[in-house]
């Protein structure tokens, strides 16, 4: 038995983890994904955005912060039915979950009643939900956790040492202020945060002990590689070693046994085998559909067929077995792809 459950690890220990020989690594990290998650299967969940741009915080990764021009169009509260039908066509695709996010500070005490009502909405639909809303105060997390919200994702993004380079408008213990009343509330905690922001190995050391110092461990964790939005500070960040990536998930799997590992946002640019890295290391859920919240995600067609290649079960049963189904789901992604669209790892875009 490899997992052990601890809350005390320290920097020194982690790093030791994350600087041992790649194969032993990735051979120990398998290992204890095998202890605790069946071994060839992939969580999907869906995202939407539900409020867009405008952010009054200056997360400088981040194409929606009202501090950056990014080009990225603003847009209001959607609406309750276009939530719900959102929803449906997430289920629709295999997802099994349903992540909202929106581009707030933290969500204002007269917005808790909408959102009650969605949580409640898209639960009938048979669909977990998670939000990602901002910060939050105990009497809004116990009215998320009343309406029955499964997760809610709030990210500690990197370490505490690395923090300020990043965000200047909240601090560390801001985050780990709402990740406590979440905890008190007995929602599921998703947290993790992005590499490839210009930080060190000793700040994934860092930052991984964070998180694998909440006791219990956040049920899910993703670990996202910056998305580089052109208008934010970190556009030009120089690119994170695919393998010093591999390291940071395959670590986490280790020190935090029983959390999902999730493989988020920079999937789009990532090769077929550096995903299958990542699912070797411990990843084992993702985000599924063309979009994230507001950039562009690997595409529908493209995971089908690298799962499907590594015999990895995530989508609906009838994509694996029947063959005839699957053409179909790939024709209609495909529809309407014409001449001035380019084509990246397999995926149609729009130039
Ligand atoms: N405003 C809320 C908050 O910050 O908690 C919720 C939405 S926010 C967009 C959710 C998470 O998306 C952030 O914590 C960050 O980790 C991730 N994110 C945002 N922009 C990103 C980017 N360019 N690349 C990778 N991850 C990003
Ligand atoms: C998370 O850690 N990654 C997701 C989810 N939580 C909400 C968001 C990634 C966002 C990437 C940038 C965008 O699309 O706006
Ligand atoms: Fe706002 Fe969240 Fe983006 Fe930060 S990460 S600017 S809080 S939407």
């Amino acid at each position: 038995m490899v997992s052990e459950l601890r809350y005390d690890w320290t920097v020194g220990e982690i790093r030791e983890i994350l600087e041992m020989p790649f194969l032993d690594l990735m051979y120990r990290a398998q290992t204890v994904h095998r202890e605790n998650f069946p071994a060839n299967e992939v969580q999907i969940s869906s995202l939407l955005s539900i409020k867009t741009g405008a952010c009054p915080e200056d997360c400088k990764y981040c194409p929606q912060s009202a501090h950056y021009s990014t080009g990225l169009e603003k847009e209001r509260l959607l609406s309750y039915e276009t939530i719900i039908e959102k929803a449906k066509q997430a289920r629709k695709i295999g997802a099994t979950r349903f992540c909202m996010g929106a581009a707030w500070r933290n969500p204002k005490d007269r917005d808790i009643d909408f959102i009650v009502r969605v949580i409640r909405g898209v639960k009938e639909l048979g669909l977990e939900t998670c939000m990602t809303l901002g910060m939050l105060t105990d009497e809004q997390t116990a009215r998320l956790a009343e309406a029955g919200l499964d997760y809610y994702n709030h990210n500690l993004d990197t370490s505490p040492e690395f923090y300020e380079n990043i965000i200047t408008t909240r601090n560390y213990e801001d985050r780990l202020n709402t990740i406590s009343a979440l905890r008190r509330h007995n929602i599921k905690i998703c947290c993790g945060g992005i590499l490839g922001m210009g930080e060190s190995r000793e700040d994934h050391a860092s930052f991984l002990r964070q998180l694998a110092i909440i006791n219990p461990h956040p049920e899910s964790v993703p670990i996202n590689m910056l998305v580089k939005v052109k208008g934010t500070p970190l556009e030009n960040a120089p690119d994170l070693d695919p393998i010093d990536f591999i390291r940071v998930v395959a670590t986490a799997r280790i020190i935090m046994p029983k959390s999902v590992i999730r493989l988020s946002a920079g999937r789009e640019k990532m090769s077929d085998e550096m995903q299958t890295l990542a699912f070797m290391a411990g990843a084992s859920s993702i985000f599924y559909g063309t979009k994230l919240l507001t950039t562009p995600n690997s595409c529908e067609s493209r995971d089908d067929s690298l799962l499907k290649k590594l015999g990895i079960r995530g989508l609906p049963a009838e994509m694996y077995s029947d063959e005839e189904e699957l053409g179909i789901i790939f024709e209609k992604i495909h529809e309407g792809a014409h001449e001035d669209q380019e084509e990246h790892h397999g995926c149609f875009r729009l130039e």
